[in-house]
C-alpha cells in the first residue's frame, strides 16, 4: 500500500497534456513535433514523405490514447473476450481509415493545408500493408473494423510477416513477382512490444514422469526455442470511443545461447544459427485457396498459435481468484479456416502439461472455447499434414491428437455402434501409405460451432464436407453446431473512403450519414428512384470514378480508355481456374470477332466496352500464369486493331491490391463473379461492386445468390448451370456427351491457330495446352472440370442482356441505384453481430466518453 499513490497519479496527470486535442492547432503541433523529435528532420523544410510519417505518428498518438483506455475499460469490466486467429490480415492503408473512424479527417485536412501539404497526397505515400492473399485475409480486416465499431472485446492475432504478398509486375505480358519488403520505410502504425514475448518450442521429445500426486504427466523438452515478440496495431471503431487491437507476432532468436558453439570459438556460426529463427515470420505463403504442405508453413501456424494461446491465458489468469470453470464464459477463439487449428491441441497441452488440469476437464473447456469458420470446399485447399511431420516438429501435439481422436471415435462408437465407413470418414487420421492428419476434422471435433460464409456454401459444408458429423451431432442433441454467417464488407472503407462522391450523395439524399453504421438505411434511396436529379448525380459520380480509373490505367498500363462512352466491365480477383477468368477471355474474343464481321455502320450501334482484368497468380500455379499471358496478348491484338479498338478494349491491370481496389471498384458498370456453381464459397468483392453502383454478371454461386435475393433478379445478369446440376454435367461430359457451341469453337480455333500467340512459341504451346485440355474432355476424362463449354452460351446471352439494358441509360441508372440501395445486409456489421450473438455470446462493451478532467 502506497499512501502517496494518489498524489503521484495527480503529478503524472499534470505532466501529461491529457488527450491530444482534435483542433487544428493541436494537430499541427503534433505533426511538427514528430518531424523534429521522431524523424529528426529539419522543421523548416521536410519532404512529403517525412510529412506523411510525422502525420502518421501524430494519428497514432491519438489511437494509443483510445486504445489504452479501451483496454483498461475491458479489464475493469472483466468482459468476455474473443480472439480472431488468422494467418492473414489484408488491412490496406491505415491513414484515411484511422482519420475517418476517429472523426478527425476534416481537421487534419485543414491543419495540413495550412502548412502547405495535401492530405490526399499523403494517403498515397503509405505502403499498402498486404499480409494476406485475397478474400479470406480481406474479410478478416473488414471484420476487425466492425468488431471495433460494435464495441466487442475482440482482438485479432496473426503473424507480422516481413514480406507481404509479392508485388506483381507485368513484363512482356507475363507476371513477374517482386518481394514486398513493406517495412523498408518503417511502419509508423504499429507499437513494438519488446516486453511481450513468449517462448515457442519446435522438435525435441516428450518425457513422462509421475507428479507428487502420483499422476502420470508429460514434459516436452529439447529441440529449438524461438521467441515470439508482439507488435500491436490499433484498430479504431467508427463512431465509438473503442479501439481494439490486432496483435502480430514476429519471430526472434530464443534467449538461451549456444554456449557450446561459443566455447569452441564458433561465435559467428552460433549467431548465424540463431538468425534462422527469424525466417519463421519472414514471408507470407502466396497461395489462395490452395494448400502447400511445406514444413515452414506448419511452423508458422504453430508459432503464432502457441504465442497467442499463452498470451490469452495469461490475460485470463491475471484476475485473482479465477477458476478454470470460468474460462468458456470469459474467452473464446475463432479459427479463420483450418490454418490455426493446431491451437486446439496446443490449448490442451497448456491446460494439461503446464496448468495441471486433468484430460477430461481440459477437453471439456477446449471444446467450449473454439469455433471454426470454413472458407472453401475445394479439395485442393483442405489441409492434411503428414502425421510423421507433426510428430517430428510437435511430438507432444501428435500424442494429444491421438488421444483426442481415440476418445472421440469411442464416443461415436458408443452412440452409433461400429459404423466402420462413417468412423473412417470422421477420424482425424486419413489412413493410407502415408498417414495424414485432417485439420478440418480436428477443427470440427474441437469446436463449439462450425460456420460457412454464405448460405449456399454453408449447405455444401454440411452436405459434401461433413455429412457424418452433421448426423452425429444431431443425434447427440447438437443440431445447431453447423451454422451460416454470410460474409460482408465494411462500408466505411468500401464506400466512404473508396468513393467519397457516392458517400456524399447517400448522406445528402438520406438526410444524414447514419447509413454508415446502419446500412439498411440505404433502402431509403428507392423512394427517389424516379428523381431525375438523383439519376443525374448518380451518373456524375460514376463518370468521375471512371475518369479516375482511366488516369490510373494510363499511368500504369499506358492504354487510353474512353470513360465517357465505354461500359467498364471489370473482373478483379485472384487468378484461379475455378474463378473462370478463361471464360471471360473467351467471351472477349467472341465479341471481338463479332465486331470484326460487322459493317462500320453496325459497329457504331454497339455498346462500347472496356474489359478490365486484374489479379495475382500464385507463383507456382502455371495455368493461372498462362491465363495472365493470354489476357495480355488479347489486349495487344484488340487494342491495336484500328477496326475495333474504339469499340472494345482489353486491359490487364497489374498488381491488384487493396489500395488499387479502392480506385477500381467504384468505376465499374458491371463486374464479373462467374465461378462454376458450388466453388466460390462467398466472394466479397461482389458486394463492394454493387454497393458502389456496379451490376453483377454472375453465376448462382456464393453470395451472388443472396445479393440477387436482396436486390431483385432484374438487377443481375445471371447465367450458367446451378450447383445441383454441375456433377451431372461433368458426368455426361466425361461420357462424351458434351456439345461445344459454334461460337466457342471459333474462339478456340483462333487461339490454337496462333492468333493470340503473337509469334511467341512458348506462349503458343501454353495456350494450346489450355484449349486442348478442355476440348479433349470425354472418354472418362474431365478436361473441362469447370464446365466452361457448358456455360459459355448462357454467358454470351447474359452479356447481350447487359448491352441491351446499357443502351437504355435511364433504366440502367435506376437499376444500379436500386441494387446499391438494397445492399444493407452485406455490411460486416451484420455479419459480426451474428458472430457475436450466435457464436461468441459477447456483450456490448462500449467505453463511455472520456472524462477529460484530472482526477
Ligand atoms: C473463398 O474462396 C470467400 C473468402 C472469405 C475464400 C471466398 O469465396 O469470400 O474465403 N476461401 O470467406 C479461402 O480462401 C482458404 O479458403
Amino acid at each position: 500500500f502506497d499512501p502517496n499513490a494518489d498524489a503521484k497519479r495527480n503529478k503524472i496527470w499534470q505532466l501529461m497534456e491529457y488527450y491530444l486535442g482534435p483542433d487544428v492547432g493541436s494537430i499541427q503541433r503534433g505533426i511538427v513535433n514528430h518531424v523534429e523529435y521522431t524523424l529528426a528532420a529539419t522543421r523548416f523544410s521536410f519532404a512529403t514523405e517525412e510529412c506523411y510519417r510525422a502525420t502518421a505518428f501524430s494519428i497514432r498518438d491519438r489511437l494509443i490514447e483510445t486504445f489504452n483506455d479501451t483496454n483498461e475499460f475491458f479489464t475493469a469490466k472483466d468482459v468476455k473476450r474473443c480472439y480472431y486467429l488468422s494467418l492473414e490480415f489484408l488491412l490496406g492503408r491505415a491513414m484515411q481509415n484511422a482519420l475517418v473512424n476517429l472523426d478527425i479527417e476534416p481537421n487534419y485536412k485543414k491543419a495540413l493545408a495550412d502548412i502547405g501539404y495535401n492530405l490526399e497526397e499523403l494517403y498515397e505515400h503509405e505502403h499498402d500493408p498486404a499480409l494476406g492473399n485475397g478474400g479470406l485475409g480481406r474479410l478478416a480486416a473488414c471484420f476487425l473494423d466492425s468488431m471495433a465499431t460494435l464495441n466487442y472485446a475482440v482482438w485479432g492475432y496473426g503473424i507480422r510477416y516481413t514480406y507481404g504478398i509479392f508485388e506483381q509486375k507485368i513484363v512482356e505480358g507475363r507476371q513477374v513477382e517482386h518481394p514486398d519488403y513493406w517495412l523498408v520505410t518503417a511502419n509508423p502504425w504499429e507499437i513494438e512490444r519488446p516486453d511481450v514475448t513468449y517462448a515457442v518450442r519446435f522438435y525435441g521429445h516428450v518425457d513422462t514422469y509421475k507428479d507428487d500426486k502420483g499422476r502420470e504427466r508429460h514434459r516436452w523438452t529439447g529441440g529449438e526455442i524461438v521467441q515470439a515478440m508482439a507488435y500491436d496495431n490499433p484498430i479504431p471503431g467508427f463512431d465509438t470511443y473503442n479501439t481494439i487491437n490486432l496483435r502480430l507476432w514476429k519471430a526472434c532468436p530464443g534467449k538461451e545461447f549456444d554456449f557450446h558453439a561459443f566455447n569452441r570459438g564458433q561465435f559467428l556460426d552460433a549467431v548465424k544459427e540463431r538468425q534462422r529463427a527469424e525466417y519463421i515470420s519472414a514471408v507470407l505463403y502466396p497461395n489462395d485457396n490452395t494448400w502447400e504442405g511445406k514444413e515452414l508453413r506448419l511452423k508458422q501456424q504453430y508459432f503464432f498459435v502457441c504465442a497467442t494461446i499463452q498470451d490469452c491465458l495469461r490475460r485470463f489468469k491475471k484476475k485473482e481468484g479465477r477458476s478454470w470453470d470460468e474460462l468458456p464464459s470469459k474467452v473464446c477463439f475463432q479459427l479463420n479456416d483450418t490454418h490455426p487449428t493446431i491451437a486446439i491441441p496446443e490449448m490442451m497441452r497448456l491446460l494439461i502439461d503446464i496448468e495441471g488440469l486433468d484430460w477430461d476437464k481440459a477437453w471439456d473447456l477446449t471444446r467450449q472455447c473454439f469455433n471454426y469458420t470454413n472458407h472453401t470446399v475445394l479439395p485442393e485447399a483442405l489441409e492434411k499434414w503428414p502425421a510423421h511431420l507433426i510428430e517430428k516438429l510437435l511430438p507432444r501435439h501428435l500424442l494429444l491428437i491421438n488421444d483426442i481422436n481415440y476418445k472421440f471415435l469411442c464416443e461415436v462408437r458408443e452412440s452409433w455402434g461400429d459404423v466402420g465407413e462413417k468412423l473412417s470418414k470422421m477420424s482425424i487420421y486419413q489412413e493410407g501409405y502415408e498417414k495424414m492428419i485432417r485439420m478440418a476434422n480436428m477443427a470440427v471435433i474441437g469446436s463449439n460451432k462450425v460456420n460457412g460464409v454464405a448460405a449456399i456454401h454453408s449447405e455444401l459444408v454440411k452436405k459434401d464436407l461433413f455429412p457424418e458429423f452433421v448426423d452425429y451431432y444431431k443425434a447427440k442433441g447438437q443440431p445447431d453446431k453447423f451454422v451460416n454467417v454470410t460474409n460482408g464488407v465494411t462500408p466505411r472503407r468500401w464506400i466512404h473512403c473508396a468513393n467519397r462522391g457516392l458517400s456524399n450523395l447517400f448522406s445528402e439524399w438520406l438526410g444524414s450519414d447514419s447509413w454508415l453504421k446502419e446500412l439498411t438505411m440505404l433502402q431509403g434511396l428507392v423512394n427517389h428512384l424516379d428523381s431525375t436529379e438523383l439519376q443525374k448525380q448518380w451518373a456524375d459520380v460514376k463518370k468521375q470514378n471512371k475518369v479516375k480509373l482511366t488516369k490510373w490505367i494510363k499511368l500504369n498500363c499506358d492504354i487510353d480508355l474512353d470513360p465517357e462512352n465505354m461500359l467498364f466491365d471489370i473482373q478483379v480477383k485472384r487468378i484461379h481456374e475455378y474463378k473462370r477468368q478463361l471464360i471471360n477471355c473467351f467471351y472477349i474474343i467472341h465479341r471481338y470477332f463479332k465486331l470484326k464481321k460487322m459493317s462500320p455502320g453496325d459497329r457504331d450501334k454497339q455498346v462500347k466496352r472496356a474489359c478490365l482484368i486484374g489479379g495475382k497468380a500464385a507463383p507456382g500455379y502455371a495455368v493461372a500464369k498462362t491465363i495472365i499471358k493470354l489476357c495480355n496478348n488479347i489486349g495487344l491484338v484488340l487494342n491495336n486493331d484500328p477496326d475495333t479498338s474504339k469499340y472494345l478494349k482489353c486491359v490487364f491491370m497489374p498488381n491488384y491490391n487493396v489500395s488499387n481496389a479502392q480506385t477500381i471498384i467504384p468505376a465499374s458498370d458491371i463486374s464479373q463473379h462467374i465461378s462454376t456453381a458450388g466453388t466460390e464459397a462467398s466472394g466479397t468483392s461482389n458486394m463492394k461492386f454493387v454497393m458502389n453502383g456496379g451490376l453483377i454478371v454472375g453465376t448462382m454461386d456464393g453470395a451472388n445468390v443472396e445479393i440477387r435475393e436482396e436486390c431483385g433478379e432484374d438487377t443481375m445478369f445471371i447465367f450458367g448451370a446451378l450447383e445441383p446440376e454441375v456433377a451431372g454435367i461433368r458426368e455426361k461430359a466425361k461420357n462424351g456427351n458434351y456439345p461445344i457451341s459454334a461460337e466457342l469453337r471459333e474462339v478456340m480455333d483462333a487461339i490454337v491457330s496462333g492468333k493470340f500467340s503473337l509469334g511467341d512459341g512458348e506462349a503458343h504451346s501454353e495456350f494450346v495446352g489450355l484449349i486442348e485440355k478442355i476440348r479433349n474432355n470425354g472418354g472418362g476424362y474431365n478436361g473441362d472440370f469447370y464446365i466452361l463449354c457448358h456455360d459459355f452460351p448462357s454467358y454470351c446471352k447474359a452479356n447481350e442482356q447487359v448491352d441491351a439494358l446499357y443502351k437504355d441509360q435511364t433504366n440502367w441508372i435506376k437499376t444500379s441505384i436500386k441494387a446499391a440501395a438494397s445492399m444493407g445486409k452485406f455490411t460486416t456489421d451484420r455479419s459480426i453481430k451474428e458472430y457475436g450473438q450466435i457464436i461468441w455470446k459477447l456483450e456490448d462493451a462500449e467505453r463511455p466518453a472520456p472524462d477529460q478532467s484530472p482526477m
